[in-house]
């Protein structure tokens, strides 16, 4: 215990001279769970009683003041006192108080800080309200206090954007009232309990500041949320939290709650947490720790839209990036791209113009590659054809220094087959960017039965340092995304051939939350890929028992054009925002007439369902036969690599909000139909029968 005190296991008390010191001391981040809040309260009340302190100054031990409210708790039977409780004894304390900020201060944590008499912060360090990206919206005063100190507008900003913003903006908009050197905490805080007692440092209670009223800014900002964000009820929730604050404390603390307990009770609270710790657990697995192999000069073959991702993504996080290609325009045009990539980098503010120039001196183009002999890792990003890839491993292995890493970026084909091709396949694994490489966050680390350990758990701590998300999968076609995509896809294609218009689809897909519905992500994508696909594999004949061969994206292609480039597919593009195209549905008719379909009725909810039921039903084989470890590493490749709604926490965590019995249920009932298609996966099978649920697989 850091003072000589303790109310708890996690709080502890002590004096210096007349300044009472409140320690907090909660790995790993100081979360206000139910040990803090109880220790917090009796030593608020202990120095109160001793009546020998002048001032209290509250500090965290460990590596930030508090990060928010310990969110583990959220959803389990709520223990007193609460955090509003906690903060109403803090702020009622007859003896001044002061919170000494450093790390990231945030959430409850902010809110704590709000109800003492007064924030001294650390240079450097950071705060905010961050509970709208987990689904909710500060429930501890937040909504009420900041608006007092800094005015409506910026409260608004920071609650609603749940940004990080750098302390000393904070002191700027009177959100925190000093901004010190960086010392020990404790040090600081003894410091600024004499300053309280010198009355160098003045204090007041939030409770006491009357917010301003701002009509304008409340109702605009309640405008912007609703029409950017239409699928998540709690950021005009949050927006309304802080309209009220203009109410005397104790009611708009009331309106708070109210809106506060609209959010706990949603599912969108649960998906978006289950996002949170499920971004943390796909990387905590004895894979992704242990020994790792030293990487500093990255080679990257191919220089099309996806090696010059890669490489970009590469030299943003400060990696040395040779750029092999096999013609000097191709070479040119990579590099090209890169300087593209960074220039949007900087121009987004992911850079500083500076750190551009710096890591553009680090890319060194090639024509040889023998330019690879002395790199770390070599990420081969050419064209998907397995006997191009056998041929570049095939050099490499005869190139690369003894020890490189050698990666495939293929997005299908058998890291096992390419990985025979050279005489150290312990070296080899895939490493699976999703386009564009620089921007979309997820990474598939693929392991082949050779990878060495140390050449796996190099693949996380690169995705690490990339800022990406690594998720372990096992090799098979396509592997977790692109498998579990090429299943649900199908649908897509069946709901139109038996009576759903393309457009029918993208809304009822974009109801859900999809960004973009598939038709339109087909246009935007360009249809011309999907065409030349099936073009080769119509040679090799359908799959037995396959329904359809993508005639009428063939039709469309070959008639219409290749989408929003061609300014027709699916939809017309002449005004900007696609317009339904007419020939569509004249296509779609023809080709059902020929097939002797008769067209039914799909509601935006059979939609939905179908294709849920779809993706679900691969996800759970992918699970089953052991690519993809656990369920939560299927809902992140979703979330991060392929744009599913994260609000709804990823495809299983949603197919647990369903059931695997009514799962069951659809499935056979959609059999019925095509029995070929639709197969109930024997793990879901079995959860319905025993009542498993996805989330007890990831346990
Ligand atoms: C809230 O405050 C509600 C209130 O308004 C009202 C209540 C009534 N709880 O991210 P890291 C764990 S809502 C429990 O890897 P970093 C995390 O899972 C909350 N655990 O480190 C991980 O565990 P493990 C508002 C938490 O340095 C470990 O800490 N606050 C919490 O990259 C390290 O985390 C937020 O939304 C938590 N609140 O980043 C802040 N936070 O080692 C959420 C973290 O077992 N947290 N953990 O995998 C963050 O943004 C980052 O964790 C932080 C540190 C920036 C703090």
């Amino acid at each position: 215990m850091a003072e000589s005190n303790s109310t708890s296991e996690a709080v502890s008390y002590g004096y210096e001279g007349d300044v009472a010191l409140i320690c907090i001391d909660n790995p790993p981040v100081n979360a206000t769970g139910i040990a803090v809040r109880e220790g917090l309260v009796k030593a608020v009340e202990a120095i109160n009683a001793d009546a020998k302190a002048k001032a209290i100054a509250l500090y965290c031990a460990g590596r930030t003041f508090i990060a928010g409210a310990d969110i583990r708790e959220f959803g389990k039977p709520p223990k007193a006192p609460s955090l509003t409780e906690v903060l109403d004894v803090l702020e009622a304390s007859a003896i001044p108080t002061v919170s000494i900020m450093h790390g990231t201060t945030l959430g409850g944590g902010y809110e704590t800080a709000l109800a003492t008499h007064a924030r001294v912060a650390m240079k450097g360090a950071k705060f905010g309200l961050p509970e709208v990206l987990l689904g909710i919206i500060p429930g501890a005063g937040g909504t009420q206090r900041l608006p007092r100190l800094s005015g409506i507008p910026f409260a608004l900003d920071i609650a609603v954007s749940g940004r990080h913003a750098k302390v000393e903006e904070g002191l700027e908009k009177g959100a925190i009232d000093r901004v010190v050197e960086p010392g020990e905490p404790r040090d600081i805080a003894v410091a600024m309990g004499k300053e309280i007692i010198a009355g160098t440092l003045p204090t007041r209670r939030t409770a006491d500041i009357q917010a301003k009223a701002d009509d304008a800014a409340v109702a605009a900002t309640l405008d912007m949320v609703t029409k950017k964000n239409p699928h998540l009820i709690n950021l005009a929730e949050c927006v309304k939290a802080i309209g009220a604050s203009t109410l005397p404390l104790a009611e708009g603390l009331k309106k708070e709650r109210e809106h506060f307990m609209v959010c706990m009770n949603s599912p969108q609270r649960a998906g978006l947490i289950h996002a949170f710790f499920g971004e943390r657990a796909v990387s905590n697995i004895p894979e992704a720790k242990g020994e790792t192999r030293n990487l500093q000069k990255i080679g990257v073959i191919g220089g099309g839209t996806m090696g010059s991702g890669i490489a970009t993504s590469c030299l943003m996080a400060g990696y040395d990036v040779t750029l092999v290609e096999v013609k000097q325009d191709a070479l040119d045009r990579g590099v090209a791209t890169i300087t593209k990539n960074l220039d949007g980098a900087v121009s987004r503010g992911k850079m500083k113009a500076d750190k551009r120039d710096a890591a553009l001196a680090k890319l060194s183009p090639a024509l040889e590659m023998e330019a690879l002999a002395d790199v770390d890792l070599v990420i081969e990003a050419v064209f998907e054809k397995m006997e191009i890839k056998k041929d570049i491993f095939g050099k490499l292995n005869t190139i690369c220094k003894p020890g490189a890493i050698l990666a495939s970026n293929t997005s299908y084909l058998d890291i096992n087959a390419i990985a025979a091709c050279t005489d150290r396949p312990q070296d080899v694994l895939g490493l699976h960017f999703f386009s564009p490489a620089h921007v979309m966050r997820l990474l598939e680390i693929v392991q082949g039965e050779k990878t060495a350990p140390d050449v796996l758990a190099t693949g996380f701590h690169l995705a690490k340092n990339l800022g990406k998300v690594g998720v372990l999968a096992q090799v098979c076609d396509g592997f977790i995304g692109n498998r579990i995509l090429g299943h649900y896809g199908k649908v897509i294609s069946y709901l139109v051939l038996d009576g759903a218009s393309p457009q029918q689809v993208d809304d009822a897909l974009e109801s859900f939350g999809m960004a973009m519905g598939p038709h339109k992500v087909g246009d935007l994508a360009g249809l011309d890929i999907g065409y030349m696909t099936r073009q080769r594999r119509k040679e090799e004949g359908l799959p037995p028992g396959e329904r359809y061969g993508g005639d009428i994206a063939d039709r469309i292609s070959e008639r219409e054009g290749h989408g929003r480039k061609t300014g027709k597919g699916y939809y017309l593009y002449e005004t900007g925002s696609p317009v339904p195209n007419p020939a569509v549905a004249d296509i779609i008719d023809e080709v059902r007439a020929e097939k002797g379909i008769t067209p039914k009725d799909f509601t935006e909810q059979d939609i939905i369902d179908r294709y849920m039921t779809a993706f679900i039903a691969e996800a759970a084989r992918v699970v089953e036969d052991g690519t993809a470890k656990r369920p939560v590493d299927v809902d992140m490749v979703f979330l991060f690599g392929y744009g599913f709604p994260r609000h709804r926490g990823g495809p299983l965590h949603y197919a647990d909000t369903i059931g695997a019995k009514e799962l069951v249920r659809r499935i056979e009932a959609y059999a019925q139909e095509d029995a070929n298609y639709w197969k109930v996966p024997p793990l879901l099978r079995k959860m319905a029968e025993d009542g498993t649920t996805f989330a007890d697989l990831n346990s």
